[in-house]
């Protein structure tokens, strides 16, 4: 069976790590996050992490090279996975260009990209809401969430043109309860 590679994308706080979970347990994926990769970064104190932590506690990204080659490091390591789930990632155009270039590579590509769409004051209402419990700097302050949110407005959200043109954008509605999303998610990825 040929590999199924899924972006899950959508602005910070939309559920992709939430949702993400779900998908890896029911599809057989593994689950690539650059977020989760960045903070396993910080935790280890590298070189790396300490150049990423003040970007992520600023609300700001962190330089497309160093996402990229962290992926890279995964796509090259992780063959016998059935797919991928890419989750806040890529979140430039140019993370977007290096991504079909590296799959290309390895003779695979994107099959879908599912869009979650929440509203913003929601985005806020979850985001300092796990702010309370996370110890997450980045969920502390709603001046840094909403920077966060403009971050993907600016920088971002234009992917979803990118992957519309290439046919794989499926918008999915990201309001209501996690069930509920990771229903809609599924219905997609099995049409
Ligand atoms: P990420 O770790 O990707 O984080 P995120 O956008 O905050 O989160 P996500 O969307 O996964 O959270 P979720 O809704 O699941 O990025 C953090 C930072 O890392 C970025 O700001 C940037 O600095 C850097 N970075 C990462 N990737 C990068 C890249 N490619 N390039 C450059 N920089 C990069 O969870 C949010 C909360 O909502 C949770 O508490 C959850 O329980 C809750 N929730 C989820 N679904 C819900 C629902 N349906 N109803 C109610 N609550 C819900």
């Amino acid at each position: 069976m040929s590999k199924m590679n899924i972006v899950l994308f959508g602005p910070p706080g939309a559920g992709k790590g939430t949702q993400s979970k779900f998908l890896i347990e029911r599809y057989g994926l593994a689950h690539l996050s650059t977020g989760d990769l960045l903070r396993a970064e910080i935790q280890a104190e590298t070189p790396l992490g300490k150049q990423a932590q003040e970007l992520m506690s600023a609300g700001e990204l962190v330089p497309d090279e160093v996402v990229v080659g962290m992926i890279r490091n995964r796509l090259t390591t992780d063959t016998d996975a059935k797919g991928f789930i890419f989750d806040g990632f890529p979140r430039t155009k140019a993370q977007a260009e290096a991504l079909d270039n590296m799959l290309g590579k390895l003779g695979s590509a994107i099959n879908l990209m599912l869009s979650l769409e929440v509203e913003e004051e929601e985005l806020v209402k979850r985001l300092l809401g796990r702010g309370t419990t996370s110890g997450r700097p980045d969920d502390q302050s709603e001046q840094v969430v909403r920077r966060r949110i403009k971050e993907y407005e600016a920088k971002t959200a234009l992917l979803k043109d990118y992957y519309a043109a290439q046919g794989k954008l499926r918008p999915i509605k990201g309001m209501g309860t996690i069930a509920e999303i990771t229903g809609r998610l599924a219905a997609a990825i099995d049409a």
